[in-house]
């Protein structure tokens, strides 16, 4: 069979003058260093890898161009929200390796709280409401079913779980207990703000937008915008053209990933725990093109 695996997929670099950080499952985090060496204590350097995840695995395979094109996408959204909400971007003026694909922000306090907000209701929002009626505590109309449009974006914050644990849903009133009724107000507002901004432009761009991930620092008492925004990895992107409530929804972006890890031709099995195997490269090829179409799709800009 012919794939693209490679012995070290895409490990975080070794930067000259920075100092690794953490590394989440697709992204690198460093500091830069000070003209001591010291790591400075009011930037970071946030590195987009082209890792991939399906299936809550990270895939062998990296999908070359991914964190570029995330990157990009993250930055064009950023400038389409300044009216809404400032944000952590200091500088694109970056490391020759990682050109492209890495900002250089501001280190902010963050919300311990991931702030999410959905449009659709799928996923995790789909579970509760078929358990009892509601979205984190709000009661919703009835007949409602997979990919359907909720009337206006709801927030459903959830906590910040520990790398390779799930995030759990959150109530307000959790939120407001940790951050205070203030900030927890704020981020609610900024959220599903930013999400039905995001449908505004994205809807007449041929992609629905159905949910969310965003996470907010504080600097002086405000929410600034951090991490990457409206992504594919931060969201769930869909076919306009293709959305039909009533059934789970094709993803744009890993459609082709997961139809095949679940075809015969991966001789993977999804309930054995086992890694997947590496991606043929006319999957890795489909999948790198729909990255590409998203961002051309969305900015109007050729990648
Ligand atoms: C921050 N992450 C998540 C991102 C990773 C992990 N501006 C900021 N200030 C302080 N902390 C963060 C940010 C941002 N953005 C973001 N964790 C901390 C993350 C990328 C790679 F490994």
């Amino acid at each position: 069979m012919v794939d693209a695996s490679t012995p070290t997929p895409d490990a975080a670099p070794v930067l000259d003058g920075y100092a690794h950080v953490y590394s989440g499952k697709v992204r690198d985090l460093y500091a830069p260093l000070d003209d001591a060496g010291a790591p400075r204590e009011d930037l970071l350097l946030l590195v987009a890898s082209d890792r991939i995840s399906a299936f809550d695995f990270v895939l062998d395979t990296p999908v070359p161009g991914k964190g570029e094109v995330l990157t990009r996408m993250s930055l064009w959204w950023f400038e389409q929200l300044a009216d809404l909400v400032p944000n952590h971007v200091v500088s694109t003026d970056v490391p020759d390796a990682v050109r492209g694909r890495a900002v250089l922000v501001r280190r902010l306090e963050m919300l311990p709280v991931e702030c999410v907000a959905r449009a659709y209701l799928t996923g995790g929002g789909l579970r509760e409401y078929r358990a009892d009626g509601t979205v984190s505590g709000l009661t919703l109309p009835e007949g409602l079913t997979d990919g359907s449009r909720l009337s206006e974006p709801l927030f459903t914050p959830s906590t910040k779980a520990p790398s390779g644990q799930h995030d759990e849903p959150m109530s307000f009133a959790e939120v407001e207990a940790a951050v205070g009724p203030d900030l927890a107000a704020r981020a609610r507002d900024l959220t599903t703000r930013i999400l039905a901004r995001g449908n505004e432009i994205a809807g007449e761009r041929g992609i629905l937008i159905a949910d969310t991930k965003v996470e907010f620092g504080v600097d002086d008492g405000a929410l600034v915008l951090a991490d990457e925004v409206l992504t594919p990895d931060s969201s769930r992107f869909w076919p306009a053209d293709q959305w039909e409530p009533g059934h789970p929804q094709p993803s744009f972006d890993k459609e082709f990933v997961r139809e095949w890890l679940l075809s015969p031709a991966s001789g993977w099995d999804k309930a054995s725990g086992e890694a997947p195997p590496p991606l043929p490269l006319d999957v890795l090829e489909r999948t790198r093109a729909k990255y590409v179409e998203a961002y051309e799709r969305l900015t109007g800009r050729r990648f």
